[in-house]
């Protein structure tokens, strides 16, 4: 049985790839940090499963914390993964403006305490760094492997170092080290405050005569917006390759966040304009404008291509913010992964 590591496993890929993993007869471990309030409820179903003494639920769980080597080394040690994804951060660009040397230490030097520990401890797991398409910044798209890297938030340049500290132990140490570069990856785990979960769970509330107001901030950006679980896929094909090489993934399509308010509003017969109103406060000192993936790499080596796009996940979105309020929802998000995928919550129901 092969054995995974992952930080950041309490977020929203974290818990989509545990459940890949899990599904594919891994060992998985992750790295949980210690909180005042509970933090892990993206994978408190697994952890259910995992104590109702179903073998097949191998799911183990250890405290630790990117800002600090201690735990790492001792984890790493300990358990001897085959795999390690690295996709713990402080991962909001806005809020990177605001506390930037955090921002720094846990995504930018918590990538070099991981693999210096996988160094002092001999392992000789594949590592994969959750990089982003937040390198790009103001390059002009579309962007891919060979396109120079302008980054403009704090987050990014944390990111950069990641990047380039993940490259220089492939080469210098040949370890089996990749970076994959992500276009922004969404779904109904999505963090609250990211613009797309934001819009959705902000109709859910307005429906259910919860809220009256968005604010929002830059409208006008675009991005390349796909399906968090067929993003953990492809983070898991870039460990099975046979050398270590860095990948960019995304849709290939790219909208405005206006375009994702019309979209959404759209879907559920609401106008945006009666309810959006501008707040400066997220607005960021310098904005990446334009992101747009050329996955032609992805595509012919790992042979991935997302079947998810702007239309359907928008969908998926909504449906399920409405249901978590107990409120019918339109219905096609759901038929949507049904036909795609066979499922709707599928690790959820098996509780
Ligand atoms: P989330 O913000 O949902 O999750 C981040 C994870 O990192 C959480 O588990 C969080 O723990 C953990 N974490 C944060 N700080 C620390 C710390 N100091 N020590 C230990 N753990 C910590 O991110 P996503 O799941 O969306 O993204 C995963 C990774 O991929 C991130 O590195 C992100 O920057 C990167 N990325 C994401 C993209 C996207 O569109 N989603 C695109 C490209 C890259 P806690 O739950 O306790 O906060
Ligand atoms: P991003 O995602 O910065 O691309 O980073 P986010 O959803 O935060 O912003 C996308 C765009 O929307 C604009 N925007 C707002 N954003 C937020 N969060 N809140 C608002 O109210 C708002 N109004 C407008 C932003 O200005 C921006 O242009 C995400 C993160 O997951 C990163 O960790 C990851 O690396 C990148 O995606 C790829």
């Amino acid at each position: 049985m092969k054995k995974a590591l992952i930080t950041g496993i309490t977020g929203q890929d974290g818990s989509y790839l545990a459940e890949l993993l899990l599904d594919k007869g891994y060992e998985v471990h992750g790295i949980i940090r210690r909180a005042s309030s509970f933090n892990t409820r993206r994978i408190d179903h697994i952890y259910a499963l995992s104590q109702s003494g179903d073998a097949s639920i191998p799911f183990f769980l250890h405290y630790g914390d990117m800002t600090t080597s201690e735990a790492l080394l001792d984890i790493i040690y300990n358990v001897i993964p085959d795999e390690i994804y690295n996709l713990a951060a402080q991962s909001q660009v806005r809020v990177s403006f605001d506390i930037p040397e955090y921002t720094a230490d846990t995504t930018g030097l918590g990538t070099i305490r991981i693999l210096e520990a996988m160094r002092k401890t001999r392992c000789h797991a594949r590592f994969y760094q959750a990089s982003t398409s937040e390198l790009f910044g103001s390059a002009k798209p579309p962007q891919n492997e060979n396109t120079p890297f302008e980054p403009q938030s704090p987050y990014a340049a944390a990111k950069l170092y990641a990047y380039w500290i993940t490259r220089n132990y492939r080469d210098g140490y040949n370890m089996f080290a990749c970076n994959g570069i992500l276009f922004n990856h969404e779904s109904p785990r999505r963090g609250e405050t990211f613009v797309t979960r934001k819009i959705t769970r902000a109709i859910a509330m307005i429906m259910a005569g919860l809220q009256k107001t968005l604010y929002l901030g830059n409208l006008d950006s675009k991005r390349d917006w796909g399906y968090a679980p067929e993003f953990v896929e492809a983070m898991w094909k870039i460990l099975q390759q046979e050398k270590p090489d860095d990948f960019v993934l995304g849709t290939g399509e790219s909208h405005t966040i206006r375009e994702f308010l019309d979209e959404a509003f759209g879907y559920v017969g609401l106008d945006w304009n009666e309810y959006v109103r501008l707040d400066t406060r997220y607005f960021r000192p310098t904005e990446v404008d334009y992101l747009l993936a050329d996955t032609t790499k992805a595509k012919e080596v790992l042979q991935w291509e997302p079947k998810i796009k702007f239309h359907d996940l928008v969908r998926i979105m909504v449906d399920a913010d409405l249901e978590s309020l107990g409120m019918e929802c339109p219905g096609e998000g759901k038929k949507i992964l049904l036909k795609n995928f066979g499922n709707w919550h599928r690790w959820e129901d098996q509780i």
